[in-house]
């Protein structure tokens, strides 16, 4: 059963259990609820890149910041529809375009975007945007146009927010979570670890995400990648960084706090070994961000990931959740090979 009703305390009694008692929770949950060796395979590509008004101390593309990132104009149709056959091809159901935006602005850049989003969703992949703040209308047009779901991140919990981002409230990403709703688009929404909270405040990050009714369809879990320039690659690094057992651990109480939805491993791979990638998986990571670049920052190369999928007995989900709905037959083809579990949960 969903439960929607989470105190910190039960949270922080889930995560700070005994590992193995907890990878096994977790890992019980998972396969009551998707099959065990299958991973969505999701790419990025930031359609319209820096000079970003807000002052969010994790990212390289602020303009309150000078790092290295160079300010580009949305892309246009030729190259993005280039990106996506090629992500496709490479095995991803979803493509996910992102804009160093404070807010959706209507106007030219949005109907350029508008347009961008149905070409890609014409090609029968699952459309996913991030694109900062939106209002109900903007959301409608955007789920006309074939916007499967919304990435929208409330980063960590309501206490510590104030820390990380001045310019924009945690109430206005809770507005717009909820318009994206309205919307009929599913819901993306995850934060980032490793940047000097602590488990309180991953607690309850996972309490706001897991109290949401219904549970965000899917959950990027980002480790924070530190860019040069950036306020949070300042911080000394023994007081910042996750652990990387306690990061397995968040991956897991995000598993067990919202059984059906897709846990994303995110940004951070670049740090993680193949051994916590592997133990991830085990603790209920079922997407990832694949393909060489993130955003801005650099990701694992495709051979790297295929490797590891190998030595794993893992296989990426084959089609997206627009093509399962549409066909009986695509069900059967999404089982997993080694397991008889059809897929329960789709976005
Ligand atoms: N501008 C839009 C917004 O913030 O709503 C969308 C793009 S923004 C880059 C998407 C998400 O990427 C952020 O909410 C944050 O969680 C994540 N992110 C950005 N920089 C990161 C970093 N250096 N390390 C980890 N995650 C990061
Ligand atoms: C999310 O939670 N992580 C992705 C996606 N949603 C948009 C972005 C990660 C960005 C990492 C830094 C960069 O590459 O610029
Ligand atoms: Fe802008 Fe998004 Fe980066 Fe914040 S995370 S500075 S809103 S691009």
């Amino acid at each position: 059963m969903l439960k929607h009703n989470w105190s910190k305390e039960e949270a922080l009694q889930i995560y700070q259990q005994p590992f193995a008692d907890l990878i096994f929770q977790a890992q019980t949950i998972h396969r009551e609820n998707f099959p065990p060796n299958t991973v969505q395979r999701s790419t990025l590509l930031s359609i319209k890149t820096g000079g970003c008004p807000e002052d969010c101390a994790y990212c390289p593309q602020s303009a309150h910041y000078q790092t290295e990132v160079e300010r580009e104009e949305v892309l246009s149709t030729e190259i993005v529809l280039a990106q996506a056959k090629k992500a496709k091809n490479e095995g991803s159901t979803r493509f996910c375009m992102g804009a160093a935006w404070r807010e959706i602005k209507d106007g030219k850049e949005f109907d350029q975007v508008i347009d961008l989003v149905s070409n890609v969703s014409n090609l029968g992949m699952e459309v996913c945007c991030t694109l900062g703040m939106l209002n109900s209308e903007q959301a409608q047009r955007l789920k006309e146009a074939g916007c499967h779901a919304y990435n929208h991140n409330l980063d960590t919990s309501p206490e510590y927010y104030g820390d990380i981002i001045s310019t924009r409230t945690y109430e206005q990403r809770l507005q717009t979570l909820k318009n994206v709703r309205e919307a009929g688009i599913t819901v993306c929404c995850g934060g980032i670890v490793g940047m000097g909270e602590g488990d309180e405040d991953r607690m309850g990050l996972l309490i706001e995400l897991a109290n949401q009714s219904p549970h965000p369809e899917s959950v990027p879990i980002n480790m924070l990648v530190k860019v040069e320039g950036t306020p949070l690659a300042e911080q000394e690094s023994e007081e910042v960084d996750i652990d990387p057992i306690d990061f397995v651990r968040m991956i897991a109480t995000a598993r067990i706090m919202m059984p059906q939805s897709y846990v994303r491993l995110s940004a951070g791979r670049m740090e993680m070994s193949e051994e916590m990638q592997a133990l991830c998986f085990v603790a209920g990571a079922n997407s990832m961000f694949a393909g060489d670049k993130l955003l801005t920052t650099p990701n694992p190369e495709d051979d790297a990931d295929r490797k590891l999928m190998k030595k794993l007995g893992m296989n990426y989900q084959e089609e997206s959740a627009t093509e399962q709905a549409s066909s009986e037959k695509s069900i059967n083809s999404c089982r997993n090979k080694k397991s008889e579990q059809p897929v329960q949960a789709n976005v």
